[in-house]
């Protein structure tokens, strides 16, 4: 998969695509995260991406041309088509399933804005998809950015050295991961659970399920209520 991230600081988004699950993705070849400067394609000698919003208020917007030049630049890179992503705090809620969606694509652009956002007009023609990462102001796109970009590289086929690993995490079944524990058994901080040493592969299972359904429970009633729980589910809920 290949994602290109428009933004005036490339930087902030090689900084940290190159770390981690990420960038061993991008090592092993699944993941190719590239950057374009909308600054690049400035026409003036001081380089000016930004305006004045008409009607007056605080702040500067990114103006159209640099960022459809940016967009189209980096939409005839491949012959794949891709689907332009604007993060901004006004979009739909990235979700797991939203995520799960992303990672199945073959290109992706995001595209990230600075001071007060983009003039309108980017949106409503050169933008598919505005997306948010939660109910708070960043000062720019490229955190979210850089959280869409971790979130779908580790979900590339081969990412993760234990393909298991994508398939428990939470929300991937509507849920809250159960707790985990690893040595020593005993400590001053406390015993891990001795089901979990018991060897009964089939209890263990359960019990996990029952504390993952517990905690949602109690912690993200919300995601309860969104999830269809088979008979086994209702049964650990009621014991
Ligand atoms: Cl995607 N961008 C900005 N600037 N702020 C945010 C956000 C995105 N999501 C939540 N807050």
């Amino acid at each position: 998969m290949r994602i290109d991230v428009i933004t005036l600081f490339p930087e902030f988004i090689d900084s940290c695509a190159g770390i981690g699950v990420v960038g061993r993705a991008q090592e092993r070849g699944l993941l190719q995260v590239t950057t374009c400067n909308p600054r690049d394609f400035a026409t003036d000698n001081h380089r000016t991406v930004d305006g004045r919003p008409f009607g007056g208020g605080p702040g500067m917007l990114m103006t159209i041309g640099p960022l459809r030049d940016a967009i189209e630049s980096v939409k005839s890179a491949t012959a794949q088509s891709a689907r332009v992503v604007y993060l901004s705090p006004q979009g739909a809620r990235l979700t797991q399933e939203k995520v799960l969606e992303f990672a199945r694509m073959d290109r992706l652009i995001l595209l990230c804005g600075r001071y007060e956002g983009v003039d309108e007009r980017v949106l409503e023609k050169l933008v598919d998809e505005e997306v948010s990462i939660g109910d708070y102001v960043l000062s720019g796109g490229e955190l979210a950015a850089a959280v869409v970009i971790d979130a779908v590289g580790r979900l590339q086929d081969g990412a993760l050295n234990d393909a298991q690993s994508a398939e428990q995490d939470s929300f991937t079944d509507g849920l809250l991961d159960c707790p985990h524990y690893t040595r020593p058994v005993s400590d001053a901080l406390g015993d891990v659970p001795e089901i979990l040493m018991s060897g009964d592969h089939a209890m263990i299972r359960r019990w996990r399920r029952k504390q993952a359904l517990g905690r949602s429970w109690l912690r993200r009633p919300d995601l309860l209520a969104r999830v269809s729980l088979d008979d086994e589910a209702r049964a650990l809920l009621d014991e």
